[in-house]
């Protein structure tokens, strides 16, 4: 079974905008703003309005970046995560109960208490290029298998 996830990550070079989950899956990680497309929703209908519920923000343009598969030893699910990029926005950030968001230079994005699989596929979207890949997890969150491949299209 596939759920599907959007994943909003705003980049006005050379700083992104991440916010530190406080609650539910990814707590105590920086990561971008997304979450669970509800029924019924488009996946860019539902990025927008993730943004808006955990920072705050409207994109004034989401451009769809990436999508990965995610998968975990011993679950039957795939978690398909529709990454978009945006440089602008409409409204203040401000802090939700879900996230604190926090501008980072490139240089300095805190990989260490991201997830895994960020520091592979970050350097993609920081250079303008589309990718697809999967991550196959283990136990405490081990990457056992990967594939990242940069594509045209998305
Ligand atoms: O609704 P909820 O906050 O639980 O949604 C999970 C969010 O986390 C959603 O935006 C998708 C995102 N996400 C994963 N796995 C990974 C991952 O490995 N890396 C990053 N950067 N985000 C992920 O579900």
């Amino acid at each position: 079974m596939k759920k599907l996830f959007t994943l909003c990550i705003i980049y006005q070079n050379p700083m992104v905008l991440l916010g530190m989950k406080k609650r539910g899956f990814g707590l105590g990680r920086w990561n971008g703003f997304g979450g669970k497309v509800q029924n019924g929703e488009t996946i860019e209908n539902a990025a927008n309005r993730e943004l808006k519920e955990e920072a705050g923000i409207e994109a004034k343009f989401l451009e769809k970046v990436g999508i990965i598969d995610f998968e975990f030893e011993n679950n039957p699910e795939i978690l398909q995560v529709h990454i978009f990029k945006t440089e602008d926005f409409f409204g203040e950030l401000k802090e939700s109960e879900e996230m604190k968001p926090q501008w980072w230079h490139i240089d300095k994005i805190p990989f260490k208490e991201m997830w895994p699989d960020d520091i592979y596929w970050m350097p993609l979207f920081l250079n303008g290029k589309k990718f697809k890949g999967r991550f196959f997890f283990g136990e405490s969150d081990v990457i056992l298998e990967q594939e990242l491949l940069e594509v045209n299209e998305i």
